[in-house]
């Protein structure tokens, strides 16, 4: 055996060994909606995209600026438009998945801190395969006062 096997081995068995960390295929292009300094809640969007060969499920959010945060789905009960809690969000093999008003949602409950346009906001996604992902969103103001500003120049 060469001493190049002899060194390859454990290193080898050391890999096989190791929690599968890297290799999730998983983007996350995700803003908060700004919202008044009273608001108890404020909404995420964006686009989550999965270019692997796996499904990827989403399990839990977390941010040191939230008390909690709920991925929400929108939903029209006796013409009533509301909201429910959804327990995970899987983004299917090749997919995108968007979170957009009256639709899936990031709902950030009780910001510690008064956030407004421009902050960063740190955000913690565990995947039901245990890896974890740490993004840093930014706080923006919501697309209606964009169409607002165009239709009143
Ligand atoms: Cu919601």
């Amino acid at each position: 055996m060469s001493r190049l096997a002899l060194i390859m081995i454990p290193l080898m068995v050391s890999l096989y060994l190791a929690p599968v960390q890297a290799g999730d295929t998983i983007s996350l292009n995700i803003h908060i909606a700004e919202a008044p300094p009273t608001a108890r809640a404020l909404a995420g969007y964006g686009v989550i995209g999965n270019t692997g060969d796996q499904d990827i499920t989403i399990e839990s959010v977390h941010s040191s600026l939230f008390e909690a945060i709920e991925i929400h789905e929108s939903i029209v009960r006796d013409d009533m438009a509301g909201m429910r809690p959804i327990d995970e969000l899987t983004i299917p093999s090749g997919t995108e998945l968007a979170l957009e008003p009256g639709g899936r949602h990031l709902m950030l409950i009780r910001p510690v801190q008064p956030l407004s346009e421009g902050d960063q906001v740190p955000l913690e996604f565990t995947l039901k395969n245990g890896n974890v992902h740490r993004i840093t969103v930014v706080v923006k103001k919501p697309d209606h006062d964009h169409s607002r500003q165009h239709h009143h120049p």
